[in-house]
């Protein structure tokens, strides 16, 4: 691209470098003074036992427990950093790949899976944990945030909505549409975009010139590039992104720059369009790696410590086995069950066709 029309100018907000080593303070920093190292533990507790339920779930998809499975590997200290910003009465909504985030609002890891195993049509209460469910329509969830935040302005209320998006969907009407809303009337909305690099097989570069927080300001949206793989910086960025919403300040775009070290699905071959040097260039960034070194640096990286964050990772992903593999499956029948909250002649019908269908495999 021409430097000259490039306005690609934006530096990214980094509180720990790749290895390990604190930024010069600034008022990043100053948001995040209250994490102590115990605090910093327990946040790279957070990091490594998403990973673990990552990897676990991806193994079980290969087992054939899940049909699919949109794995999170390296994108950890995104998710962790903004979701442990949030307060529960604050609502995330999120897209298909947020399973640090909702571990980190509560939900149990056996039931992030069920949707994954087709056991259920949706996942678990949005209420109980103020998280939406998986939603696969790339970018629809912006609007919902945009919708639910306006409705908070309306109560008076000072939580805010988060929503959660790829750099892909960006160029989906659905974004603009929310970034449009949001600035015109100030919902207290953040946009979190995880750029992931990659929408699939389509390299961000195709998606766009100009960055992706640049986007946000086009439409009026303040915009804040913050390094994804630096659970510090995330969460200062969404620390500022959320008080200013709760200050009737409107909504932010944080784009955390990251990187999808893995497939896009478990149906997915990365090798296929990414060259093995872009791998290795982000292994050298990765999110655990960085905040283990930091901690190793300040003297906290103990044998005790270790073998803690060990075990909890092991207890985790062998419940969540236990978990996926002990589903009570659905009869087929459930499947017409909720679809309206009152009888309906179409469903019965079809329900009526169904069961005859299914009878006639009795005895076969
Ligand atoms: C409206 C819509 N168009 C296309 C798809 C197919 N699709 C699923 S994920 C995806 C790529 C999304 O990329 P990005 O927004 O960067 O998110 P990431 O998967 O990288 O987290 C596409 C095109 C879809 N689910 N919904
Ligand atoms: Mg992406």
């Amino acid at each position: 691209m021409d430097p000259a029309i490039s306005t690609n100018t934006d530096s990214l907000v980094q509180l720990v470098t790749p290895e390990g080593h604190r930024t010069e303070p600034s008022e990043f920093s100053d948001l995040v003074a209250d994490i102590t190292t115990s605090k910093l533990m327990d946040l790279y507790e957070d990091l490594v036992v998403v990973r673990r339920i990552d990897a676990e779930a991806t193994a079980l998809q290969r087992q054939g427990e899940l049909g699919l499975w949109a794995p999170l590997l390296g994108q950890e200290a995104a998710q962790v950093g903004s979701a442990r910003a949030l307060r529960s009465d604050d609502f995330v909504f999120a897209s298909y790949r947020e399973h640090g985030v909702a571990y980190c609002r509560g939900v149990d890891p056996t039931e992030m899976l069920r949707f994954w195993r087709g056991s259920t049509q949706s996942g678990w209460n949005p209420y109980e944990y103020n998280m939406t469910t998986p939603a696969i329509i790339v970018g629809a969830q912006a609007l919902h945030a945009t919708g639910y935040g306006l409705g908070l302005k309306f109560d008076g209320a000072d939580s805010a909505a988060i929503t959660y998006f790829g750099d892909g969907a960006t160029s989906q009407g659905d974004i603009s549409e929310a970034f449009g809303f949001a600035a015109s009337f100030g919902a207290p909305v953040v946009f979190f975009c995880q750029n992931n690099q990659f929408a699939i097989s389509e390299p961000v570069t195709l998606q766009t010139h100009i960055t992706i927080a640049e986007r946000g300001r086009g439409f009026g949206v303040p915009a804040l590039r913050v390094d994804g793989n630096d659970v510090l910086a995330v969460l200062a960025a969404t620390r500022t992104a959320l008080a200013r919403a709760r200050a009737g300040g409107g909504p932010t775009l944080i784009e955390a720059v990251t990187y999808r070290m893995g497939p896009h699905t478990t149906s997915d071959d990365p090798t296929r369009y990414r060259p093995a040097s872009l791998d290795h260039e982000w292994k050298l960034k990765d999110p655990i790696d960085r905040i283990g070194l930091l901690l190793e640096h300040e003297g906290a990286m103990d044998h005790e410590f270790v073998q803690r964050v060990q075990l909890r990772a092991d207890e985790t992903a062998a419940e969540l086995r236990r978990g996926c593999l002990g589903t009570v499956e659905p009869t087929p029948m459930s499947l017409f069950d909720n679809v309206y909250s009152e009888n309906h002649p179409l469903i019965d019908e079809e329900r009526d066709n169904y069961a005859a269908y299914l009878a006639g495999f009795e005895g076969a």
